[in-house]
């Protein structure tokens, strides 16, 4: 059947180029998301690396989490950046002489030899120890694992669940919008708004030697977020003294979704997890209390400083569909929002774009203010497939492996046309592409 025969050559053509881009990005003991544009290790993307390098070599995907779980602070918190020390200090902004980590995190504990940032990034970690773990169980069982790092990731959730319960009912709060992982999403417009910008002179933007202007956040955005980890550091990385705090539904479905998984992980150890499943079943009840808004069928975020909704549509607010716990209704309801005129998906846009088609502030091209991204629309491939949505998962995913082969794996695309933008040969796009094909 020369169908079958071309479907699977392009499989192979796509799985070959898909390796190449990490075989280039890798540097003996972690990936970068980027040669060029991003030369260190970030937290979130080194989790969904892992959960595509499982499929090449799970030594790899074992070592990639471990050299970040290396750069773990005393206090638990996973830093969004771990920092190569061979990468010239401007080679990105900010860098280490920014956070100035081992002296202004010396009381929260952090690495003596290691730079580090100082924020955090979504807690995507344990869900992906957990997938890396079960593609080969032997080698796992065998290089002690799960028991290196389960202490780790428990101390993560802790912090998480401890000293970032800002909102008093929980849920984790992100105190930069970097945290959160997607930079310059209109959700952060008003809260950011509030934030005094550092003086434009006062730092210098590495991102746009590599990184076409209009595709990535304005000065005005980056004085912002300087102001706000200025302040963080000087105040010693200590919690509940900033002016930014917010409750996002897909950083805590995340860190929902990763306590199911250390449940797992805790039951594959001999211990019990039983008390840990029903922790994330009572967060996920708290998640649709405080962030679920059943008239528009999807979450927002809460600004903890007004205790209000912010009432931006962002994929953010569709990503609790990866949660099991979740009400038929409000699964329904997503799925609805998710293919409606806002996100368009299968109608209009052949990706979920990152932010509300309808929005004053959408923008095709720009960041997080409206392309598509391959880690947000895996995530809904998953949450559509959990809830049994198989038609729209596998529509989805036919759509992913398509635009990720067609745009040289591509950092984030058009959500219309797939058209390529930021980054090419970018690490969880491949990572990601690996793991749909498997
Ligand atoms: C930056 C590395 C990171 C991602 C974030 C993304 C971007 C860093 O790149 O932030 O300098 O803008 O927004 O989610 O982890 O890929």
């Amino acid at each position: 059947d020369p169908a079958a025969y071309d479907l699977t050559t392009s499989a192979n053509a796509l799985h070959r180029g898909a390796a190449e881009v990490l075989a280039g990005n890798w540097t003996g003991l972690s990936t970068v998301p980027s040669r060029k544009l991003y030369p260190h290790q970030w937290s979130w993307d080194s989790a969904f690396v892992a959960i595509g390098l499982r499929h090449l070599s799970p030594l790899r995907a074992q070592t990639e989490l471990e050299t970040l779980l290396d750069a773990q602070w005393g206090d638990g918190r996973i830093p969004h950046i771990v920092f190569n020390p061979a990468v010239p200090l401007d080679a990105y902004f900010p860098s280490p002489d920014f956070w100035r980590s081992s002296t202004a995190g010396r009381a929260a504990g952090a690495p003596l030899t290691t730079q580090t940032s100082g924020i955090v990034q979504p807690p995507v970690h344990a869900l992906a120890v957990w997938l890396v773990h079960e593609s080969d169980p032997g080698l796992s069982r065998a290089r002690g694992f799960l028991p290196r790092v389960y202490p780790r990731l428990a101390a993560w959730h802790r912090y998480l669940l401890h000293r970032r319960d800002l909102g008093g009912a929980g849920l984790a709060s992100v105190v930069h919008p970097w945290e959160q992982g997607m930079d310059n999403s209109p959700t952060w417009d008003a809260p950011l708004s509030r934030i005094t910008p550092a003086p434009a002179r006062s730092f210098r933007r590495a991102d746009l030697d590599h990184g076409a202007a209009e595709d990535r956040p304005t000065d005005l955005d980056y004085g912002r977020y300087v102001r706000l980890a200025t302040d963080y550091r000087d105040q010693g990385y200590a919690d509940g003294e900033g002016d930014f705090a917010v409750e996002d539904p897909a950083f805590n479905a995340l860190l929902i979704a990763s306590e199911h998984a250390l449940a797992r992980i805790a039951e594959e150890l001999g211990a019990p997890g039983a008390a840990r499943h029903a922790r994330a079943e009572r967060l996920t009840a708290t998640l649709v209390e405080r962030l679920w808004d059943p008239a528009e069928g999807m979450f927002f975020c809460r600004d903890v400083t007004t205790d209000a909704l912010i009432p931006e549509r962002s994929v953010s607010g569709l990503l609790p569909l990866l949660l099991p716990g979740l009400s038929r209704d409000i699964a329904t309801a997503l799925v609805r929002t998710l293919h409606g005129p806002r996100f368009g998906l299968g109608d209009t846009t052949r990706l979920a774009p990152s932010y509300d088609l309808t929005g004053e502030a959408f923008d095709p091209h720009r960041y997080w203010r409206g392309p598509a991204w391959f880690n947000t629309n895996w995530l809904l491939e998953r949450g559509l497939r959990l809830h049994g949505e198989l038609g729209p998962a596998d529509a989805l995913r036919a759509e992913l492996l398509d635009t990720a082969g067609a745009s040289g794996f591509a950092e984030y695309v058009d959500p219309y046309t797939g058209e390529a933008c930021g980054a090419l040969g970018f690490s969880w796009t491949a990572a990601l592409t690996l793991d749909l094909l498997h």
